[in-house]
């Protein structure tokens, strides 16, 4: 008897470490999510990273924030690994540092993710003053790890481009793209200047990481759900010049998103083409 509890007692003990090893360090929130529904070509449970190849034009991993005096007002930002085109968390002038903050929760095995409260959150492409969107992309890849905990009143917007007009960016065009999860749960990716929208089939669960990506190769705008193609529309449009990029907001349509987003990747290429 005694022997069988210290056996259970041991298997506990390797379960608790494999536990440890596969979930990495202790997150702020329950991981919530499904390990079979994250199954997309590039998951890796053993890396906190997204790969950069050739044709990655932006890579976000989220796992540290940098602070500094050094270009204007005391800002916080997160890296782009591929071109130095960094997005700013807040600037302590403007904000106090409202917005988006790190968090364990991922589901990578270590690394950081940013959790968003959906009130005023989001990332803006801007480094030193000098802000960035996207140059023309005919054909391209924009995918992230995706986990909304709750819809309060808007769509979660996972990316948005678009240009200012002017400086103070109170003038705006229309996007140039727009990639979320709306209240019915549906992912969508909008092309606005090319009147083109379309949205997943899947409903997708409160609470849980999915890998989403939307790719667009001169023939076709899809949406892959989890490395799986959900859904498809025929459209030769591509990702048009933006000075502007979020993360986390749909710009024209302020739909903060109220959840985590990790790993925001950008290609030129389409990927995951079936
Ligand atoms: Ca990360």
């Amino acid at each position: 008897m005694r022997k069988k509890i210290k056996g259970i007692g041991m298997i506990g003990v390797i379960a608790s470490l494999l536990l440890m090893l596969s979930c990495g360090p202790a997150s702020d929130e329950s991981q919530d999510y499904d390990a079979n529904e994250i199954s997309s070509p590039e998951m890796d449970a053993n890396s906190s990273d997204l790969k950069i190849t050739a044709n990655t034009v932006s890579l976000y991993h989220f796992n540290k924030t940098y602070e500094a005096w050094s270009c204007g007002p005391y800002a916080r930002w997160t890296r782009d690994v591929v071109s130095g085109y960094d997005l700013i968390v807040g600037e302590y002038h403007y904000d106090e540092y409202r917005g988006a903050k790190l968090s364990a929760n991922t589901p990578f095995a270590s690394g950081k993710s940013f959790k968003f409260d959906g009130i005023k959150d989001y990332l803006v492409g801007n480094r030193c003053g000098f802000y960035h969107g996207l140059k023309n992309l005919p054909q391209g890849t924009v995918e992230a790890y995706v986990n909304v905990t709750l819809f309060s009143g808007s769509a979660c917007g996972i990316v948005s481009t678009y240009s200012c007009v002017n400086t103070d960016c109170d003038t705006t065009v229309s996007d140039a793209f727009e990639f979320g999860v709306d209240t019915d749960r549906k992912v969508f990716v909008s092309l606005p200047p090319a009147g083109v929208t379309l949205k997943s089939n899947k409903l997708l669960k409160l609470g849980k990481w999915y890998h989403l990506a939307t790719t667009w190769d001169g023939s076709y705008l899809k949406i892959y759900i989890n490395g799986v193609l959900d859904n498809k529309v025929a459209t030769n449009a591509g990702v048009g010049d933006s000075n502007h990029l979020d993360v986390g907001r749909i710009q024209n349509t302020n739909a903060y998103c109220k959840g985590y987003i990790d790993e925001v990747r950008i290609s030129r290429v389409a990927l995951y083409a079936k």
